[in-house]
């Protein structure tokens, strides 16, 4: 496979073997650019192979796909959602439901690549600053591949469920008092000066394969294309790889079309949707961003002009949901479709409902919503929303009693 690394901004091109996360240049982002050329896959060869990430192996530029650190992450499941459909008011809804991922988020199909990637370099030990979900994914590719992780959290804000995993599989964690993105600041000072391998979706390598989402709904799609797929977005990591993975799959001629990607934030943090609208390549950072979805709780996303370059050439557009707007989706999801959903997963079908009653997405669409995390991820929040769960003695009057009341 003949790989290459390229700059977004001054679109100098590096060797693969470049160890800098960012152009060393002029510091913009980094992009994996695959001579497509050179790569066979067909229909055919596919459909041979088992449903998880890695039967897009030839797309996946590591240096021997058979070693690679797997836990069978991606294959995830897509849902005919006709319920939301009818509540967001088009035509056709799917939810792509990254939840199902070995640890439950979307994260699982970048740090398979990443961590190949870091044995490949050689590290010893891995880092991330993160919202919860790319700790918890790191953690345990790390104790599958046998090194060391350190995660810096932002204090207090991190949902349990995820807490509880990076616990888990044993990586050092830190909680460090700032937001995200502070703590990102200090992750990336310290793998520099420690020689720890960064695995935050600013490694280009991470978002490799995370493109495999897009690959996987054109296929579950029998090859066709829908007219949008909604991501919520946070660091910006996913959208813009889920984009590269259509773009991969239409060069390669296994698709005609491509999707408006449609990305959403929460209304405490949400600079990418302000430079959208601004018609800004550049975001403001949100100084205090804040969110009842934590996962998305970030100010200044690193991979902002990778999305908006995303969203601007495909035609797509990006919102902000309200969090009583995304509690209602979550709610939605969970109780007409029974998917369990974490709130950043929920603002996917919250945006949209919003899109469509603002009329800026048709109601003949056929759409995808990616909901990229486990509602388990974050029970607080659900036993701080619902009514607590009756408890009675064993009796059966009393137990007739609540069946009677319909409750
Ligand atoms: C459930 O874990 O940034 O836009 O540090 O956990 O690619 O950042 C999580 C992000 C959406 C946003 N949904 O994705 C982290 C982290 C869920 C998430 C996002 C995250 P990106």
């Amino acid at each position: 496979m003949k790989v290459a690394l390229r700059c977004i901004s001054c679109e100098k091109t590096y060797s693969q073997d470049t160890r800098s996360y960012t152009c060393p240049e002029c510091s913009g982002l980094l992009e994996v650019c695959i001579d497509l050329d050179e790569v066979r896959l067909t229909k055919g060869m596919l459909e041979q192979r088992s449903f998880t990430l890695w039967r897009y192996r030839e797309l996946m530029p590591v240096m021997d796909a058979s070693r690679a650190v797997s836990l069978r992450e991606g294959g995830t499941p897509l849902y005919r959602a006709p319920e939301i459909a009818e509540y967001a008011g088009v035509r056709e809804v799917y939810i792509k439901n990254e939840g199902a991922n070995p640890t439950g988020s979307f994260k699982d199909r970048g740090m398979t690549v990443g961590v190949t990637k870091a044995l490949e370099f050689g590290a010893r030990a891995v880092g991330c600053a993160s919202t919860g979900n790319t700790s918890a994914s790191l953690s345990a590719y790390a104790a599958k591949a046998g090194i060391r992780c350190l995660v810096l959290l932002p204090a207090g804000k991190i949902a349990l469920g995820k807490l509880a995993q990076a616990v888990l599989h044993g990586a050092t964690v830190v909680g460090i008092r700032a937001n995200f993105d502070v703590a990102l600041s200090l992750i990336k000072e310290a793998c520099a000066k420690y020689g720890v391998y960064l695995l935050n979706s600013i490694n280009p390598w991470r978002l490799e394969g995370q493109k495999s989402c897009g690959f996987e709904i054109a296929e579950q799609l029998g090859w066709e294309v829908p007219d949008r797929v909604v991501v919520p977005m946070g660091n910006c990591g996913n959208i813009s790889a889920i984009w590269k993975g259509f773009r991969e799959f239409r060069s390669l001629g296994l698709i005609d079309e491509l999707p408006a990607m449609t990305g959403i934030q929460a209304e405490g943090a949400s600079p990418v949707v302000e430079a959208f609208r601004a018609g800004r390549s550049e975001i403001v950072p949100v100084k205090e961003p804040e969110t009842v979805a934590t996962a998305i709780r970030i100010g200044a996303p690193v991979n902002a002009p990778k999305a908006l370059r995303a969203i601007r050439e495909s035609g797509g557009c990006a919102e902000s949901v309200s969090d009583a707007e995304i509690l209602e989706a979550q709610r939605v999801l969970a109780r007409c479709e029974g998917v369990g959903v974490e709130p950043a997963s929920a603002a996917s079908v919250a945006g949209l409902r919003k899109l469509v009653e603002m009329g800026e997405v048709d109601r003949s669409e056929r759409v995808v919503c990616v909901t990229t995390g486990h509602a388990l991820k974050d029970p607080e929040i659900i036993f701080s929303r619902y009514e607590k769960p009756l408890e009675i003695e064993p009796s059966i009057l009393e137990l007739g009693k609540i069946i009677s009341s319909g409750a």
